[in-house]
Parts: C-alpha cells; structure tokens; sequence
C-alpha cells in the first residue's frame, strides 16, 4: 500500500505531488512498480518525473564537491600514473578520502588518446605484476608482456579505481592552482589545489572565470603528463611560483634510461607534493621512453607508497 501524501518527507513528496498533477502516480520507494522486461513490444519501465532524474544527479555531484572540499590526498591528472597510484593507495588506506581531478572528460591519458591510435599495450617486466594484480590479460613476449587494447588496462584499472569507496573523480575539472602555505617551521608546503570545471579554465581569455574552487588536501599527488594543453601544470607552476629553479625539460626518447629514472625519482618534490608519470621527466630532465607503460605503473605505485609514508610518519 503507497503511503499518503501527508507521510512523505517534502523531497519524495513533491515528485509525488507533480506526478499527481501531470496524471502519473510515482509511488514512494520500496513499492512494487508495474514494470515488464518483455522484448516483444511490451518493455514497461517504472515510472519518473524529470525532476526526479535532475534532483538525483544534482545533489550527489555538488554533496560530493561539498564533502571532498577537504580531502586527504588530491590526485591530479587520471591516466596510468594517476590510475594506478589512486588505485594502489585506496586499497592499502581505506581510510584515505582520495580526491582525483581529471582536466578532460575522457579519463585515461595518453594509456587513452595516445593508446587508442595503434592500440596494442607493451608493458617491461616485472610491472606486468601490476597487470595480473588487476586481472588485465596479456601476452607474455619473454622481457615484456603485450595487452591486446590499451582500453583493457585503462578500462579495467578506472571501474576498479571507481568502485573503491573512498575515492571521487572530477573529470572535466582542470586543477588551476596550488594551495601553498608556510608551515609551522615557516617552511612552504603544497596543502591543496584550485580547480574550476576545464571549459571555464580553458575560456579565462573569453569568458569571465568561475569563482576557483579550492579543495585543501594534506598531500597533493601530481601526475600530469608530460605534454598537451595542461601538461606538467604542477612542475611548470611550481617554477612560477619559485618552489622550482627551472624545469629540468624532458629529454629524447630512450626506454632503457627512461623507465627506471622515472620510477626511482617519483617522490616529494616538494613539501606536501609528490610527483609521478611523466610529469616527472619535465620536472628532473629525464628521457622519454615512448609507447610502453610499465613505468607509469609502477611510478603511481611508489607514488602511492610515498604517500602512505607521509601519512605514517
Ligand atoms: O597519460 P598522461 O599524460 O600522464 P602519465 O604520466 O599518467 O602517463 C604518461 C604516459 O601516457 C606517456 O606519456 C607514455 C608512457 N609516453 C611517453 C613518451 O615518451 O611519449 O595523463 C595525464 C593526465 C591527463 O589525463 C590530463 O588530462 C590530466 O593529467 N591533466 C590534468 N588534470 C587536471 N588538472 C590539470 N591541470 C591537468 N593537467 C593534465
């Protein structure tokens, strides 16, 4: 039996109340609807008011923009990088509130744009480790394995990534800025990051700018790339802020040299800023190693690990 009217709260009431109007009786949840899954002409689907649909989207983007105003640790840039170390740290800390902001609407990065144009995925050894942890299948080529369609890695490491509780991403969402403050021993210290949706960050010039918005993070996890509109943003803005001398510039492409180095050197470049992925080969100056993957892998995972570090320390 559907409550009454008077027996709903006012949000479940008023759709009851428009669907009334416009002759549609949305009973409240919890009720048994009149649906039918027949594919032979008659698919009957539950009923809805339009505002139902608007309220739902609504107040669980803007609840999770308003509760992730103050995250534990901001990842900046969702492509393998990113991906693998938000991955690796939401399961070793569930505990963490893992904010991700992902500048375009298509997560993945270049294990994306770039993947998708010849789309087989090599990944060296031993970061295959990270593919078989993942379920991502492979084909073992001795020294280094291949993924079929740089999709499965991307697509597979993103649904695990969402699926985890304490994370969110802003895709679309550009990070515009650093939050940098002077620590207790006066010292400068990244403690979160300004970010505005990427239309209004691409548009500053024509249009006028959003008010920023401002999500304060104990760590910030930059891995931004090495290239494209917004490429390297945190190595580039910490120069302009003066927390770097100069950019180190990403040298020519050399997979034995690069991979390694970009492992090794993911760390706390500065205060409160860890760096990962090719983010990195702008900031130290290291080699390019071109369409292989392992790296950026195993980078977000020291990444990840740097973080729990901070946390534990
Ligand atoms: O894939 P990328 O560019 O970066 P990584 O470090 O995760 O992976 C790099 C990898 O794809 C390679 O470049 C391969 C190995 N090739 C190497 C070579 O020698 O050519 O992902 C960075 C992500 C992108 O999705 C960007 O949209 C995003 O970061 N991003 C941002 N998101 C929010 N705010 C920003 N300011 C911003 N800047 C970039």
């Amino acid at each position: 039996m559907a409550p009454s009217v008077a027996q709903l709260t006012p949000e479940t009431q008023e759709p009851l109340l428009l669907a009334k109007k416009n002759g549609l009786s949305t009973p409240a949840n919890g009720t048994q609807y009149d649906v039918n899954e027949n594919y032979d002409g008659d698919y009957r689907f539950a009923p809805i008011e339009e505002a139902q649909v608007s309220r739902a989207m609504i107040k669980r983007y803007f609840n999770m923009m308003y509760e992730r105003a103050v995250s534990d640790v901001v990842i900046v840039g969702a492509g393998s990088a990113g991906l693998s170390c938000a991955y690796h740290l939401a399961k070793s800390r569930p505990d963490l509130k893992i904010t991700i902001i992902e500048a375009n609407v298509a997560p993945g990065g270049g294990a994306w744009l770039g993947g998708q144009l010849m789309t087989p995925m090599v990944v060296r050894k031993p970061a295959d480790r990270f593919l078989t942890e993942l379920g991502v299948p492979f084909e073992d080529e001795g020294a280094f394995v291949v993924v079929r369609h740089a999709a499965l890695f991307t697509a597979t490491v993103l649904s695990k990534v969402l699926a985890l509780p304490n994370v969110v991403m802003m895709n679309a969402t550009a990070v515009e800025d650093l939050i940098v403050r002077e620590d207790h021993a006066r010292a400068q210290r990244v403690a979160g990051v300004v970010t505005n949706w990427t239309l209004v960050a691409l548009n500053h010039d024509t249009q006028s700018c959003m008010d920023p918005n401002v999500i304060t993070a104990p760590v910030v996890i930059s891995a931004t790339g090495h290239d494209g509109p917004m490429g390297a943003f945190s190595a580039k803005r910490l120069v302009s802020t003066g927390l770097l001398k100069e950019l180190g510039n990403m040298r020519g492409l050399d997979m034995n040299r690069a991979e390694p180095a970009i492992v090794n050197g993911t760390r706390e470049v500065v205060p409160g800023l860890i760096m990962t992925g090719m983010e990195l080969s702008e900031h130290d100056g290291s080699n390019r190693m071109g369409p292989t993957f392992g790296a950026m892998m195993a980078s977000g995972i020291k990444a990840a690990k740097e973080a729990m570090r901070i946390f534990d320390t």
